[in-house]
Formats: C-alpha cells, sequence, structure tokens
C-alpha cells in the first residue's frame, strides 16, 4: 500500500481552494434528556403514547440512589427520562429545583460528535459557557467521554463520544425490557429538529451563538417582521450543522395584535427553553392513527384549509380526504413536500409538544402552514385564558 502523502486525495494545496476540514464535526442527535415529576410513568407515556421502547435504565437498582433515569429509542431517536429520587448531591437539587421551578422539560439536547474533547474545546474558545469539563464514564461495554456547554435559558449541549462503548445507553445503565409490546411498525424512526424559545430580541443572538460555537449555519427558512405582526406573533431562525443531522429552529416573541404563544411558553416555563421536538416517520398516516388511539391529542385544523390546499401543496402521497380527516398538514418547496402534524402541550404546563413530520425532499418547516397552524395554536391559548 502506498504511503500516504502530503497531496492526500480530494485536497489541494492552490491557495484559497483547500477544502477545509468541519471544524465541529457531528454525527447526529444523541439524545433529548427530560428533567420530570414521575419518570416511571412518564416512560409509560411515551412507550404507550408515543410508541416508544424502553431500553436501559439507571436507578436505586443499579446504584444510583439519587435519580431514576429511563431511556427510550425508537429508531434513532433516543429520550431520557430523569427523576429525583432522593436530591444529595448539587445535581439532585438542580433536578429537583428545576422541575419545581420550569415543570417537566428538556434539560439537554445532547449532540453525538466523534472527538468530545476537541468539540468542547472549540466551543469554549468561541465563547461557550462551560457547564462540565470533559470527563470519561466507563464499565464493561466501554468507555463513553462526555462534556457539556450551556446553551439558551436552563438548557445544555452535552457532548458525547460514545465510540469506545457497546451498552445500552451509557456506563451504569443496565439493559431493559419494553415496557409493553411496541406498535408492529414504528411510529418514528429519527429526531429532525429541536425548537427553542428565546427571550425578546434575543433570537439574532442565539443564532449567532450556534455559527460562532458550533459552526452552524443559518437555513433559508425564517419567519421575518411581514409574517411575525401579521398573524404569527413570533420570528424564527433555524440553524444547523453542514450536514442538516442537526437542526435547530430559534423563536422569539413579536410584538402583535394577539399575546404571543411565546410568551405564554415563556411565562409558564419560566424562561428559554426546549419548545417542540420534531420527529421523523415514513408514514404519517399510520403514525397519527396509531397515537390518536392510543390517546395523543394534535392540534385541530379546520375543514376550510383542505378545501384550497390542493392547490398550492399539489398531489402528496396521502390523498386529501385521509389528510383532513387526520388533520395533517402539508407544505411543498422547490425541494419537495412535506406533511407534519403538532400535538397539543403533554404536560399540564403549555410549554412542551412534539411534532410528526414525513419529508418527501423539502426540507422546510412548514413555512406554508403557519397561518393555519398558529391560528389553531391561538385556539387553544384562547381555551387556556392565555390569549
Ligand atoms: O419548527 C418549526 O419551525 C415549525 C413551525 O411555535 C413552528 O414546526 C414554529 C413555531 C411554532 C410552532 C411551529
Ligand atoms: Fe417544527
Amino acid at each position: 500500500m502506498a504511503a500516504t502523502s502530503a497531496h492526500t486525495p480530494g485536497t489541494h494545496d492552490v491557495p484559497g481552494t483547500a477544502r477545509q476540514a468541519d471544524p465541529f464535526p457531528v454525527k447526529g442527535m444523541d439524545a433529548v434528556v427530560f428533567a420530570v415529576g414521575n419518570a416511571k410513568q412518564a416512560a409509560h407515556y411515551y412507550s404507550t403514547a408515543f410508541g416508544m421502547r424502553l431500553v436501559a435504565y439507571a436507578g436505586p437498582e443499579t446504584g444510583s440512589r439519587e435519580t431514576a433515569s429511563y431511556v427510550l429509542e425508537n429508531g434513532s431517536a433516543r429520550f431520557v427520562l430523569t427523576s429525583v429520587v432522593k436530591p444529595a448531591t448539587t445535581w439532585g437539587h438542580f433536578l429537583a429545583e428545576h422541575v419545581a421551578e420550569h415543570g417537566d422539560g428538556v434539560i439537554d439536547l445532547a449532540i453525538e460528535v466523534p472527538d468530545a474533547r476537541r468539540a468542547y474545546a472549540y466551543a469554549v474558545e468561541h465563547g461557550a459557557r462551560s457547564v462540565t469539563e470533559p470527563y470519561e464514564l466507563k464499565d464493561e461495554h466501554g468507555t463513553v467521554v462526555l462534556a457539556a456547554i450551556a446553551t439558551y435559558g436552563t438548557t445544555r449541549h452535552t457532548l458525547v463520544e460514545r465510540t469506545g462503548y457497546d451498552g445500552p445507553y451509557l456506563p451504569g445503565y443496565v439493559p431493559a425490557d419494553p415496557l409493553v409490546e411496541p406498535p408492529a411498525q414504528s411510529t418514528f424512526q429519527a429526531i429532525d429538529h429541536c425548537v427553542g424559545n428565546v427571550e425578546l430580541g434575543r433570537m439574532n443572538e442565539w443564532v449567532e451563538f450556534y455559527n460562532r460555537v458550533m459552526d452552524f449555519t443559518n437555513m433559508k427558512e425564517f419567519v421575518g417582521d411581514d409574517i411575525a405582526t401579521e398573524y404569527s406573533a413570533l420570528m424564527s431562525k433555524v440553524v444547523a450543522d453542514g450536514t442538516l443531522k442537526v437542526k435547530f429552529p430559534i423563536n422569539e416573541p413579536a410584538i402583535a395584535k394577539k399575546k404571543s404563544q411565546i410568551d405564554e411558553y415563556l411565562e409558564f416555563y419560566g424562561g428559554a427553553g426546549v419548545q417542540h421536538i420534531a420527529l421523523n416517520t415514513n408514514d404519517i398516516v399510520r403514525t397519527v392513527r396509531t397515537m390518536r388511539a392510543a390517546g395523543v391529542e394534535f392540534l385541530a385544523t379546520p375543514d376550510s384549509y383542505y378545501d384550497t390546499l390542493g392547490e398550492w401543496a399539489g398531489d402528496t402521497r396521502v390523498p386529501v380526504d385521509t389528510l383532513r380527516e387526520l388533520k395533517i398538514l402539508a407544505d411543498r418547496d422547490e425541494d419537495g413536500y412535506l406533511l407534519q402534524i403538532f400535538t397539543k402541550p403533554v404536560q399540564d404546563r403549555p410549554t412542551v409538544f412534539f411534532e410528526i413530520i414525513e419529508r418527501h425532499g423539502s426540507m422546510g418547516f412548514g413555512k406554508g402552514n403557519f397561518k393555519a397552524l398558529f391560528e389553531a395554536i391561538e385556539r387553544e391559548q384562547e381555551k387556556r385564558g392565555n390569549l
């Protein structure tokens, strides 16, 4: 085999044309970590209602005396549900206070990276606030390297390097069996995007944070002033890594005719935080039927939406009558189309909700649906007396 020369294939030493290595490579979302009041019951909900599979557990029975954590998966999507059993360390007290102040919510959007030490060093050099310096966890399945940086509100990004590990989640966790028989066909397969709500006037600051700290770039879809004041009462921009595996839309409230849904979130969550997690499915009709049958509540779209849908969304895989029956939204752009639907908030506070999305080419976020969607959200806000 030829020795590696300085001129490796694909690179070239003509000034200005050398392809720069990605300064912040990511492999994808590692996990969405929720701090909840009762992880045992939440694990049941995500199993029975969302069709996820319990795969790992850590708690008093496994030597974790302070917290209980349930790891659920569906395809590459992984949720970790953590609650406090008996606070002892700063971590236990942080979790207990987090739930008291914010209700059930997302504390960590963990990102899998090839090199956690390098990713952490790059982020901190570019102004990220360190939460946890790089450290190793080890057990008989191998080693995982972790580090964490802060993002908006009390949310963090743990950077996870798991190449030296073949266990069920992290060292210290034990494998667990599904709580119930999972659906015959999976309800979703991956995490599409994770959305943050930030305070009025701070969206650009957080977009620039991801530009700088993770070298993420802005996607073309955004909600500008026109849409914001007309009917959405929010501004939104999307940042993503170069491979579009990790996509983070950021919303801020906008001053409009009515109270912004983002203000409602900020008020009830007690600050900035994760608003919704979008989940990819390859069969949204089956997913929505399964989840509805299991008691998941979705936002209702008025019939009139479907009367004109064909004119601008064109033909989709699913007949308009089925979209109408299940209240699924459709949107099209120059790259293709998408089908999407939103749950109502999944806890008593009007905070975290989920989106189910089936993409056919389009890499957008459903801009054509913003009017219908935000009107549906406002009807719910009104029922809660928060409009
Ligand atoms: O992630 C998105 O941008 C879409 C649209 O409060 C959206 O899902 C944006 C804001 C919002 C609800 C949905
Ligand atoms: Fe979304």
